[in-house]
């Protein structure tokens, strides 16, 4: 893609009149209570347990417990002063095998939690599928079997019947790219496989999923229906991460753009697959999971278009380099480290990135509003002896992408809202719960949550709509 980098400086600014500031979290990461109340197995209950899958052996059976625990997670979301908060739907509790009838227990849960939102003047937003799958479906193909999307998007229409009276704001899906080729091409997620043709079918069947579900909400009379996308800038670089780049790095970077943003932009906001998307699917295991009016399905209107951002994706052309799993038909194309400064999960932190993706959307995508869905950072916070988390690293981070989100807003991108990743420390999937996103510290050792000084930070950006001119 190309960058027009905005330029930022520290003084005050000001979001407009309606901005929405939230948190997310999502059902496995910070829920716990796996076997409470008749929830069945997920695909990462599974994987989980196989040896080496998740540091440390970690799994998600307690996370922060907050399936107990939300009432308290909800006085401090209050506290905060927040206007939204994004939470996902955990399949496994609401059809404990996928499909059949709604556990009243598990859905139960969220009845509660939305009730509980609601009272604390926090509008609920609620994601229907980040990532646990009922371990029976995968059982019987997962997302590589069409049969799972049809699952999917019943299961959206009982938790919507469920709680249609009180949520409005719906996300489909969170990162269908993650969950297609991290879970299925290079198994470093779960269910765990390693075919790039599985993930290719994967992520269809989830593009699939996500467009019969839209369906079935607006049918129901859902006000808001959205998709969440990972998606990051594609920068072309030398191969030893200089700039001075050649013609073969920027076609390498139109390639991974293409597989990264467009495998899912394409489809859903213009109803079409990228040509380079077919080409490479058809060199991997081809497209006949693609059927008739598949596309004319996943391009179902959307009310706004969620973006998860963390940092953008170096490439440079490397003849002879071996593919990268998590990118079928890479072969050539290599992934420069980026230059420091880096977070705690060894991710650049690049701010102006987040500008860049939001100006190409609104020029490439015109037409949907967007909405920050995730942005955030891990860092190795440590309470002081006095109980206080001085996490001035993430408070920098989260003031220099809001300066970014807020120059491409001035220029034109039309951005509705701002959720930081995360609200509570959680289980960071194969990193397990050594790698702390929160705003809010989690002692697992006995669940104390202690909000640290990027909480008391957000609060005040919250309370001024803005930002002030001095950072910590
Ligand atoms: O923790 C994840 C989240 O589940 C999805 N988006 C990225 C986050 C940080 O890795």
């Amino acid at each position: 893609m190309t960058a027009t980098t905005l330029q930022t400086d520290d003084r005050p600014l000001t979001f407009p009149p309606g901005f929405v500031w939230g948190a997310a979290t999502a059902a496995y990461q910070i829920e716990g209570a796996a076997r409470d109340d008749g929830r069945g197995p997920s695909i990462w209950d599974t994987f989980s347990r196989v040896p080496g899958k998740v540091a440390g052996g970690h799994t998600g059976d307690v996370a922060c417990d907050h399936y107990h625990r939300y009432r308290e997670d909800v006085r401090l979301m209050a506290g905060l002063g927040l206007d939204a908060y994004r939470f996902s739907v955990a399949w496994p509790r609401v059809q404990p095998d996928g499909s059949g009838p709604v556990d009243p227990r598990g859905i139960g849960f969220y009845d509660r939690l939305v009730d509980a939102l609601l009272d604390a003047g926090i509008t609920p937003y609620a994601t229907l599928y980040h990532w646990d799958l009922p371990q029976a479906l995968e059982d019987r193909g997962g997302w590589t079997s069409r049969d799972t999307a049809l699952r999917f998007a019943d299961y959206t229409g009982l938790v919507h019947d469920r709680l249609a009276d009180r949520v409005d704001t719906w996300t489909t899906i969170n990162e269908p790219w993650v969950a297609a080729y991290l879970g299925y091409g290079s198994g470093v997620h779960a269910p765990g496989r390693t075919s790039a043709a599985d993930a290719f079918r994967a992520a269809h069947h989830l593009l699939l999923a996500h467009g019969l579900a839209a369906r079935r909400l607006r049918a129901g009379g859902a006000e808001r229906i959205s998709l969440t996308l990972n998606l990051a800038p594609i920068v072309a670089t030398g191969i030893s991460g200089a700039s001075g780049t050649s013609e073969q790095d920027a076609a390498a970077a139109g390639l991974i753009d293409a597989m990264l943003n467009r495998q899912f932009l394409d489809p859903v906001l213009r109803g079409e697959y990228a040509g380079p998307v077919l080409d490479v699917a058809s060199r991997h295991g081809g497209l006949d999971h693609v059927h008739g009016d598949d596309l004319a399905v996943i391009a179902e209107p959307i009310d706004s278009l969620g973006i998860n951002y963390y940092n953008p994706t170096y490439v440079a052309a490397a003849p002879g380099t071996p593919p990268n799993p998590v990118y079928p038909g890479s072969e050539g194309i290599a992934f420069p480290p980026a230059a420091p400064p880096h977070t705690a999960m060894g991710w650049p932190i690049v701010p102006e990135g987040l500008g860049d993706l939001l100006i190409r959307l609104s020029r490439d995508y015109p037409g949907v509003p967007l909405v920050v869905t995730e942005n955030g950072a891990a860092f190795d916070d440590v309470p002081d002896p006095d109980g206080r988390v001085r996490d001035g690293a993430r408070i920098r981070y989260l003031d220099a992408h809001l300066r970014a989100a807020h120059a491409a807003l001035t220029a034109g991108a039309d951005l509705r809202g701002y959720l930081v990743w995360s609200f509570l420390d959680n289980f960071e999937w194969a990193e397990g719960y050594g790698k702390r996103f929160g705003i809010v510290y989690v002692d697992y050792a006995d669940q104390r949550r202690l909000p640290k000084d990027s909480a008391q930070w957000f609060r005040d950006v919250i309370a001024r709509n803005g930002l002030g001119g001095e950072v910590a």
